[in-house]
């Protein structure tokens, strides 16, 4: 399928993967990649000289393009707009912030820029700064989020801006490719599908947690201090909004969260981790490889729109 997107990355299909920390590392893109999508690292919260040693570890695993996600509230973010500079990324995602101070630099070395936004205001000021592309990313997504949903905030980005919108929040088949189309997005974003790849590293018994959801299992944590985060209910999850409830400090809180993620995806701690998943992930059944994932998806997608957005 051809659209803007396919043609900016230089890929098969209008399908990237979500820049996932700890999750989206170098073995996940390449074969994200390799079937014909955009692959991501997510730097996440890790230091800059993990991110480069990740992508000189996908470019040995891929000749296809790739891109880095870059989380801003990273401490290392300015260094890492630096590695993807030097390093010859293809594209950048960003999250979490506003990504316009890296974007002069960026755009002089040829990467290109996909911000993801959850909001117009945000798409539009994007836009101005010069950005390729934006991903508008509905609160059902996993992970930090704005508050509106994917269905009303993908058609009023695409009417906001010019360049090409990618959808993302609770789409994990064709089905959620074909509407996110009919909403003017012209590629998806997907996330908590491929946690479960074969090659994804997260630990099999967060897979099994998001294989075995159901649609109500997912619950937002941190709304009280503004930077609310999506994830699987789980006793931390309990235990967080019983504090959040009673008015416990950020402070507090935090110490539930800190290194919850690592402990979930590289330890399969499903008690004490941070379990970040989508709304979608009741739909989320078996692990697959990421080809059989691409290619079952777009085929659905395919039949779907028919010759629309061919
Ligand atoms: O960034 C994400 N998803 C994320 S980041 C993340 S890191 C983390 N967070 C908590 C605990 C452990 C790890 C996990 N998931 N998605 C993209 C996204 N960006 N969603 C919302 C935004 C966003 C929000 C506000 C973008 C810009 C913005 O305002 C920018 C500004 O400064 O005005």
């Amino acid at each position: 399928m051809k659209t803007r997107i396919t043609e900016l990355l230089g890929i098969e299909h209008p399908l990237i993967q979500g820049g996932m920390a700890w999750v989206a590392e170098a073995c996940l893109a390449a074969a994200v990649s390799e079937a014909g999508g955009f692959g991501i690292i997510g730097a996440g919260g890790a230091p800059a000289q993990f991110v480069e040693e990740q992508i000189r570890k996908c470019r040995a695993m891929t000749d296809r393009p790739f891109g880095v996600n870059i989380m801003l509230m990273n401490p290392e973010a300015d260094e890492i707009a630096q590695v993807v500079v030097r390093e010859g990324v293809k594209a950048v995602t960003t999250g979490a912030g506003n990504p316009g101070k890296y974007m002069a630099a960026w755009k002089e070395a040829g990467v290109k820029v996909i911000p993801v936004v959850a909001s117009v205001a945000m798409a539009r000021m994007m836009e101005r700064a010069g950005a390729d592309a934006v991903v508008a990313e509905g609160m059902e997504s996993g992970g930090h989020i704005g508050s509106t949903t994917t269905m009303a905030l993908v058609p009023q980005v695409a009417d906001a801006v010019h360049i090409p919108v990618i959808a993302a929040g609770g789409i994990a088949d064709g089905r959620g490719v074909a509407a996110a189309f009919m909403l003017g997005a012209e590629a998806v974003q997907m996330g908590t599908r491929f946690v479960v790849a074969q090659e994804s590293i997260a630990h099999d018994a967060y897979k099994k947690k998001i294989i075995g959801a159901r649609d109500i299992d997912s619950e937002v944590t941190g709304m009280s201090h503004g930077h609310p985060v999506r994830q699987l209910r789980n006793p931390m999850t309990r235990e967080y909004l019983k504090k959040e409830k009673a008015g416990a400090s950020f402070e507090e809180l935090e110490q539930l969260t800190l290194g919850a993620l690592r402990k979930a995806v590289m330890e399969g701690d499903t008690v004490n981790g941070t379990l970040m998943a989508g709304q979608i992930a009741g739909l989320v059944s078996r692990e697959q490889t990421c080809k059989e994932m691409i290619e079952e998806i777009m085929g659905q997608a395919a039949g779907l729109l028919g010759n629309r957005a061919m």
